[in-house]
């Protein structure tokens, strides 16, 4: 076959970039790392991927003097791929870091989105970061002039900082007007295609002659991504750098907001897999699952219940439509993270078929190998994105951590930041967006009996009690005229903490996580639906996304979960391992009522 032009892959030291090497390779192509400027000489076709913020990834090509180099290659006329912070260097300049200069290859100021946001079938705020997937709206010319908006496909964001267009007059208020906006400044004379997240639009994708760029991850899109990559990776390098017909950029007449899923975010419903993985009593590592997390087999020998292989099942679920997996390594406190090879071995594997995020979690802390080597969080963390994680997962560190900053609060230490736990040092060496923290909450019932009851009720935990279920889920009835709030574990249950679920959500987001799993010790395994009060009770004291866990039994159960709770996401692990329900039934029950979800047709 013709010679394929040599591929460069910048990585400038942060993110997950293993990823889009694997989509690569899986793509049949070959690439290069860039090693410094000759490279950039060498290469005919350049990817600059990456996650992390705008000074940080400019400062970093400044000290290695590579911004210089890295222009020519633009200017030479030579393809360039640009994803996520790949494209925002581009820019001009950004909101995250006030004073870096990007590379002002497109004349246009990088912003923040908005939590505060008014759109259709929101309450007036909305999760950040945009984490998730969504559309990317195509614009074209059609006979008569008239441009029209077409859902190209759904692809995965995840980003705080955006190219926001200026809001239109008309657009913040509902989703459904035909915008008769004015049309705000457009963008040089690029072309680009547009997304909506609530009522703020931004450009997903942007191209002008042998330069394109996009603001979701091609890499973890799944068959969307990797058609989009194989496309451009075929394309011959003449054919990339012809400039594109699409006519002169001028604002649409209707603009996404009118035509992208007319209400909510415009995320999709995105659905989760999860695999608790621990190692059995022959030492090999297994897909297991807890009920109220007890994972040992109730009958015959009490051994651990062994539902699969890890990787097996993980690539299992991305064929079906998973829109992210999620590994927790139950077992971890009791071994070193790094030490524990298989773990890391299992990601690694993983990442090599699965092209949707990956979630680790389990012992992502301050810990000291056997023979005696201390090991910080930072780094058992960096091992994990090198073996192609995209997010890691901190359950226990965090109660403590947060029982550290409310006794600090209390005792009125100062800082109350140290800036030294694992959710502070990962949040700011890799992006809020790459930190999780799994909470492992269990209902305490509290006796209404006696008229005094609330008086005795400890006051801290007052914006967690619970008085007479508002869900509609099946267990309300017997729930109706209970009183109950929700009490942290750390140790996988294990242990209980005196903090209450709200007080830690919004300690994790004050340390910088970018994202909660919130679990439920009383519905994991039940099959009795998920936690609606619980799940309320967490989506309104923070302002990050929340995935919902524990207690799946139906695809009707995830319909309920979305639509009382307003939850980014929704995982589950029982129903899937034991093929009682499907990921690609529950989409379709989720389609049936309308709410969007990824077409993840393969
Ligand atoms: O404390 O940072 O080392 O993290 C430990 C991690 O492992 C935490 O995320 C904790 O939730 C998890 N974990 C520890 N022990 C268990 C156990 O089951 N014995 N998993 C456990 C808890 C989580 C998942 C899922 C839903 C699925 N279960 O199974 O979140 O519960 O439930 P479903 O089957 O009802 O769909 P650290």
């Amino acid at each position: 076959d013709e010679r394929k032009p040599k591929l460069y892959i910048l990585d400038y030291g942060a993110g997950n970039v293993r990823s889009l090497a694997n989509s690569i390779k899986k793509l049949g192509f070959d690439f290069e790392w860039i090693k410094d400027e000759s490279d950039f000489d060498k290469a005919e076709k350049l990817i600059f991927p990456g996650v992390g913020a705008f000074g940080q990834a400019t400062e970093s090509l400044r000290t290695s003097g590579l911004i210089h180099p890295l222009l020519r290659y633009i200017h030479s006329g030579k393809p360039y791929f640009g994803i996520c912070i790949g494209m925002q260097v581009l820019f001009s300049s950004s909101d995250e870091s006030p004073g870096s200069e990007g590379l002002s290859v497109v004349p246009y100021h990088i912003k923040p989105f908005s939590t505060k946001d008014d759109y259709e079938g929101g309450k007036g705020k909305k999760s950040v970061p945009h984490m998730g997937w969504n559309g990317s709206w195509r614009a074209w010319k059609v006979q008569g002039g008239e441009e029209k908006l077409m859902l190209d496909e759904d692809y995965y964001f995840v980003h705080t900082f955006a190219a926001l267009l200026p809001q239109t007059a008309s657009s913040p208020s509902s989703s459904t007007s035909t915008s008769t906006a004015p049309a705000p400044e457009t963008i040089g004379d690029w072309a680009y295609t547009l997304s909506r997240y609530g009522s703020e639009t931004f450009v997903s994708s942007i191209k002008k002659d042998n330069v394109f760029a996009c603001q979701f991850h091609p890499e973890k899109s799944g068959p969307a991504g990797l058609d989009l990559l194989r496309r451009w990776l075929a394309a011959p390098v003449e054919s990339l750098s012809v400039s594109l017909t699409v006519a002169a950029r001028t604002w649409q007449a209707t603009n996404p907001t009118s035509v992208s899923r007319a209400s909510g975010t415009g995320l999709t419903n995105r659905i989760v897999a999860c695999l608790d993985v621990r190692s059995n009593d022959a030492g090999d590592l297994v897909v297991t699952k807890g009920d109220q997390y007890d994972v040992r087999e109730k009958a015959s020998d009490g051994a651990v219940r062994n539902l699969g292989k890890p990787v097996e099942l993980a690539r299992k679920y991305y064929v079906n439509g998973a829109d992210e997996i999620c590994f927790l390594n139950i077992t971890s406190f009791r071994s070193s993270a790094l030490l524990d090879q298989p773990m890391l071995d299992v990601v690694r594997a993983a990442a090599e078929t699965v092209f949707v995020p990956l979630t680790i979690g389990g012992g992502i802390k301050d810990t000291v190998d056997p023979d005696g080597t201390s090991r910080s969080a930072l780094q058992v963390a960096g091992a994990y994105f090198r073996s192609g994680a995209d997010k890691v997962s901190i359950g226990s560190e965090a109660v403590l951590a947060v029982e550290e900053l409310l006794q600090r609060e209390k005792d009125g230490v100062k800082p109350v930041l140290t800036g030294k736990t694992g959710i502070e040092t990962i949040s700011k060496g890799y992006g809020a967006q790459a930190v999780v923290v799994s909470i492992d909450p269990k209902r305490v019932y509290v006796d209404t009996t006696h008229e005094d009851w609330l008086d005795s009720f400890p006051k801290a935990h007052l914006p967690c009690l619970v008085i007479g279920s508002k869900a509609t889920s099946r267990t309300a009835p017997q729930e109706k005229d209970k009183a109950w709030w929700y009490q942290c574990t750390i140790s996988g249950g294990r242990a209980v903490r005196d903090i209450d679920v709200v007080q830690l959500a919004k300690g994790v987001e004050r340390l910088g996580a970018g994202e909660i799993l919130l679990n439920s010790v009383d519905r994991d395994g039940s099959g009795l639906g998920f936690d609606l009060d619980l799940i309320s009770l967490v989506k309104n004291a923070v302002d990050i996304p929340v995935v919902s866990s524990s207690g799946a039994g139906s695809g009707q159960d995830f319909v309920e979960v979305f639509r009382e709770t307003g939850t980014e996401a929704a995982l589950a692990a029982g129903i899937f391992h034991r093929e009682q329900v499907g990921i690609d039934e529950v989409k379709a029950c989720l389609e049936k009522e309308g709410m969007p979800v990824r077409n993840s047709k393969l």
